[in-house]
């Protein structure tokens, strides 16, 4: 039988996230401040709820934090990391098409980065391990 303090440090959050494109520019959002990683520059996304298809739930975290309408293209690369006593599995996807014009919904500010411009941003830890592969992408 695992103790409460056990159970708690295995909070784990499955967390969808896009590569928006255009270009040769990806589509980043500053996070509010306020919020937990605050200030940080994030790849646009959000928790997968419940029950909720991975897709689902990037095209309504789209819609949600930048008032595009998305087509999800496929799922590029996963990664993990742990915040302190919480999870996340992120789960990064392409997305080429979307129409209406991203605004910064949810976000303090949007920008499109080109592949140098990303490596000198702050970001959260967890994307460290993937910005390579981003980068490579973006090629
Ligand atoms: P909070 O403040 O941690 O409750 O989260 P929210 O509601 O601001 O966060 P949400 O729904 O965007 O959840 C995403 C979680 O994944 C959040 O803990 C930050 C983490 N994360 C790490 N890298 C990224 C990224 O590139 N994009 C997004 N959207 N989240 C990221």
């Amino acid at each position: 039988m695992k103790s409460q303090d056990a159970q708690k440090k295995q909070r784990w959050l499955p967390v969808v996230a896009a590569i928006i494109r255009r270009e040769n520019r990806v589509l980043l959002g500053r996070r509010p401040e306020g919020g937990s990683l605050a200030g940080l520059w994030e790849f646009p996304g959000g928790k997968i709820e419940t029950s909720e298809q991975p897709e689902h739930a990037l095209t309504r975290e789209l819609r949600e934090e930048l008032g595009i309408n998305a087509e999800i293209g496929p799922l590029h690369f996963a990664t993990a990391h742990h915040y302190g006593e919480v999870g996340v599995l992120l789960l990064f996807y392409e997305v080429n098409y979307w129409t209406g014009q991203p605004e910064p919904l949810h976000h303090s500010e949007l920008k499109w980065f080109t592949p140098p411009e990303l490596k000198t941003l702050s970001l959260p830890e967890a994307n460290r391990n993937v910005l390579d592969r981003i980068v490579a992408l973006l090629k």
